[in-house]
């Protein structure tokens, strides 16, 4: 039995609506950050970063909402949440899912959190506008990447890759101009969202798909 520790809209979304495509039994277990429960002793005990997500897999937890994700589709085969090894799809899986995670999920965070990188107040609308421009030049390039080889990341094969990319898309739905505003990335989150197991996680965590 997997546990997950997760917080509602959090980086958890993928390793969860991962979970629920696997259909292996796992417990939720919320974590209230606005409360700091990320940052107790118990938490960091299993998470010394203070972070969510977390899995318990097999009763040790792993950290890092992609590794989770590859590690799901690594023990889930028959769940289809990764191209076959060797194959080109395979590639494409890997470098996408590297990329969401080490690059436009950064940003996400300076956009969101622009007090963790300033300590003066007045320029925080600068990093915000500087993290957003960074945002829409990194997801054009998706789209550009998904008018020519989509409609998944992975081309032709559905991954796990492609619910990384739909959490993202749902994070940007306090910026002026979302992400989705872009018809390649709008499809590819829309086939997401329309999953039925996605649809099991928005529910559980009590949250909506934005549009
Ligand atoms: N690289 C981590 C980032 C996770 C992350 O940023 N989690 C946020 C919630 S969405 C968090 O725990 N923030 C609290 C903090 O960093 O102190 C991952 O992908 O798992």
């Amino acid at each position: 039995m997997y546990k997950l520790f997760y917080s509602p809209g959090s980086a958890a979304i993928a390793p969860h609506a991962a979970l629920e495509e696997t259909g292996a039994p796992f417990e939720l277990v919320r974590v209230d950050m606005q409360a700091g429960g990320h940052k107790r002793p118990e938490y960091l005990a299993l998470n010394p970063h203070g972070r969510v997500p977390t899995l318990v897999v097999d009763g040790a937890p792993v950290y890092e909402a992609a590794a989770i994700c590859m590690l799901l589709a690594e023990r889930h085969p028959e769940a289809g949440l990764a191209p076959r090894p060797g194959t080109r799809a395979r590639a494409l899986y890997l470098q996408w899912l590297v990329y969401l995670t080490n690059t436009p999920q950064e940003r996400f965070l300076q956009w969101f959190h622009p007090d963790w990188f300033l300590d003066d107040k007045a320029v925080e609308p600068m990093l915000k506008a500087g993290a957003e421009k960074r945002i829409h030049g990194m997801f054009d390039r998706i789209e550009a990447h998904l008018v020519s080889g989509g409609p998944w990341l992975a081309g032709d094969a559905f991954s796990v890759a492609d619910i990384y990319l739909a959490m993202l898309v749902r994070w940007s739905r306090g910026m002026a101009r979302p992400v989705w505003d872009r018809p390649a990335v709008r499809r590819c989150a829309d086939l997401v969202a329309a999953r039925p197991a996605f649809q099991r996680m928005l529910e559980a965590e009590g949250i909506e798909w934005p549009y």
